[in-house]
C-alpha cells in the first residue's frame, strides 16, 4: 500500500487495520414516521376537518379530501415527522378528541 496514509483506513506500513475510505460522505437523516388518523361512526366530518386545519397545516379543500379518504377507506396518513413531533401530533389530536368526547383515533408508525 503506497498511496494511503498512517491513519486514513488503510492496512499499510505502518501496521494499522483500518476500515475503508467513505468517499460518500454520509448524510444522516432522522427515521421518519407517518400520522394516520383512522376512521370511526360517531366522531363529525367537521370536527376531522378541523383537526386537520388545526395540527397538521391542511387548507379547508385539503383537510375536506383527507377527511372523506379516512371515511371512505378507514385510515389515511394525514403527515410524516421526525418522533417527537409525530408524538406531539398524535397527542394533540388525542387530547382534542377526548376533550369534545369523540372516539377519533390518531396514529404512528415507523416508515
Ligand atoms: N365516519 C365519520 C362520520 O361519518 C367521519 C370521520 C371521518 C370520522 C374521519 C373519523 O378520522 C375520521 N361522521
Amino acid at each position: 500500500m503506497t498511496v494511503m496514509s498512517s491513519d486514513d483506513g488503510g492496512d499499510d506500513a505502518d501496521g494499522d487495520v483500518g476500515t475503508l475510505t467513505r468517499t460518500k460522505p454520509k448524510t444522516q437523516r432522522p427515521p421518519m414516521y407517518k400520522v394516520m388518523l383512522l376512521n370511526d361512526d360517531y366522531t363529525p366530518m367537521e370536527f376531522v376537518v378541523h383537526i386537520l386545519e388545526r395540527y397538521f397545516s391542511l387548507d379547508h379543500a385539503a383537510s375536506f379530501e383527507i377527511m372523506l379518504i379516512v371515511h371512505k377507506k378507514g385510515l389515511a396518513v394525514v403527515g410524516t415527522y421526525t418522533r417527537e413531533i409525530a408524538e406531539t401530533k398524535v397527542a394533540q389530536v388525542m387530547e382534542a378528541a377526548r376533550q369534545n368526547q369523540h372516539p377519533l383515533q390518531c396514529t404512528m408508525e415507523k416508515e
